[in-house]
């Protein structure tokens, strides 16, 4: 048994972290574009709007805007044969609630996605990465406001229609479950839109906006569907698998109900209604949500086609509270897990947790899965001109055994993998451009001081032969 024939290999990346060009061809303010650059341990600002004298890492990003050829070129090289990339929204809608959308956003994407497939790349594509337009913030609030449903619909609609020839896999909203930890401001912020009064009751507002954010895919999904019945569009959710600290009882129900809270949204997304068991949830706290009879029929109607997710680490959660509701705070309940190593940043390092979540997912939907970011970041080293990245190729080999034994071995169905920032770009989390997770070394530094100029590591040389061999050398 082996990998399928048309598995596709690909690299994945997200338009706000690589392209720079944040006001090129009309694009808006995104709300990437108000974030500072942060560190290992220290969060990024969120500003309000873009403030002069600070660092803004997503501006410049490592400019694919205005190099994206010459990149492809050298994707095409490693190998690939898809690229996961997302729709920057505020280039196609600057401000987001605009009736017709801009040209020239439309165009700078055609001609993405020409270039890829010129190189036999099918571009895989997010249509919400962390980068709503901030205009929807400042004037909406963000996914509180169900307005943005349709600016959402509108958005995802003008590109289905525009791309409908280029474009065949899709996923609707970018790790929607990591607004799970709604007391850091960082996930709200960036899945939702969301900032928060002082004394706000955060949790309910979370769920209302991620319930707006759930209507708008399924819509999305729907219309999606009418448009070209061969797009096979996906949800998108960031899996960390929450393993019991130990084999108590009490353990053991207290990481059952944390995967509730973080998984509900993948239920919604692929059986079209919600769970009994999060809407006893909101019962029992008392959360009323703006939820209508024709919420529910747009959920049902646009179900997806296939689970995209990343996956880079797993968590472990104790139970301490001795309550009967098993409550769950994501910011300040995880655990370390002694049985696995970390990296610098304190992400758990765990491959077999990859094939767990495989089984996971499969007995739960029985719908075909799609790895769609899982990569190691580090500090790099530049020795005599080469960077000899060593631990990323033995994380990715590991991930990857664990993958194709889920597949051999469990029966797990399986589109293709691809992993994250293959070619170096800003980090999400921090801001930094030393978190590297790249197999194309990007010259540029946490500053913003560097030559730009790309160069190739010895994981590229490695990931060439695992695509040009499906996966048989590793
Ligand atoms: P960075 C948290 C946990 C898991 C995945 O992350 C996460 C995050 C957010 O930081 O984000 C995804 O850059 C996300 C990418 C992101 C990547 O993982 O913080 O989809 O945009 O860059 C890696 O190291």
């Amino acid at each position: 048994m082996a990998l399928r024939k048309d598995f596709l290999w690909g690299g994945a990346v997200a338009a706000h972290q690589l392209e720079g060009g944040w006001q090129a061809g009309g694009k808006g303010v995104s709300v990437a574009d108000v974030m500072t650059v942060g560190a290992n341990g220290v969060a990024r600002r969120i500003t309000d709007g873009v403030l002069p004298g600070e660092n803004y890492p997503n501006h410049e990003a490592i400019d694919f805007y205005h190099r994206y050829k010459a990149d492809i070129a050298l994707f095409a090289e490693l190998g690939l044969t898809c690229f996961r990339t997302s729709i920057a929204w505020t280039r196609i809608f600057p401000k987001g609630d605009e009736a017709a959308p801009n040209e020239a956003g439309l165009q700078f994407y055609d001609d993405l996605f020409d270039e890829c497939l010129k190189h036999g790349i099918a571009p895989v594509i997010t249509l919400s990465h962390f980068e709503m337009p901030y205009h929807l913030v400042t004037e909406y609030g963000g996914w509180r406001n169900r307005k943005v449903i349709d600016f959402f619909v509108h958005f995802a609609e003008t590109v289905f229609r525009r791309y409908k020839d280029k474009v065949t896999y899709w996923m609707t909203f970018n790790e929607i479950n990591n607004q799970a930890n709604y007391v850091d401001d960082f996930a709200p912020f960036t899945n939702s839109g969301l900032k928060f009064e002082a004394d706000e009751d955060r949790e309910p507002v979370m769920y209302q906006a991620a319930h707006y954010e759930l209507v708008a895919s399924a819509r999305a999904v729907k219309i999606g569907h009418e448009i070209n019945p061969d797009f096979q569009i996906g949800s998108m959710i960031a899996m960390c698998p929450i393993y019991p600290a130990t084999m108590k009882p009490r353990d053991i129900m207290k990481a059952q109900v944390a995967m509730q809270r973080r998984y509900w949204f993948s239920d919604v997304h692929v059986r079209g209604h919600y769970p009994s068991y999060i809407t006893a949830y909101f019962k029992r706290r008392g959360f009323t949500l703006d939820m209508t009879e024709a919420d529910k029929q747009d959920l049902a109607a646009g179900t997806v086609d296939y689970i995209g997710f990343s996956y880079y680490m797993s968590f472990a959660v104790k139970d301490t509270d001795n309550g009967a509701g098993f409550d769950y705070d994501e910011a300040k309940e995880l655990i370390r897990n002694p049985y696995v190593e970390a990296s610098d940043w304190g992400w758990q390092i765990d491959p077999l947790g990859l094939r767990y979540v495989m089984n996971w997912f499969n007995e739960r939907y029985e719908l075909p899965l799609f790895i769609v970011e899982n990569g190691f970041g580090a500090v790099d080293e530049v020795v005599d001109g080469k960077i000899q990245d060593t631990y990323r190729i033995a994380y990715l080999k590991a991930h990857i055994e664990q993958m194709k034994d889920a597949v051999d071995i469990d029966g797990v169905e399986l589109i293709g993998y691809t992993p994250w920032g293959f070619i170096d770009l800003v980090s999400a989390g921090t801001g930094e451009m030393k978190k590297r997770y790249g197999m194309i070394y990007v010259d540029k530094d946490n500053e913003g001081n560097g030559t730009l100029n790309r160069s190739k590591k010895a994981s590229f040389d490695w990931y060439q032969q695992v695509i040009a061999s499906n996966g048989e050398v590793l």
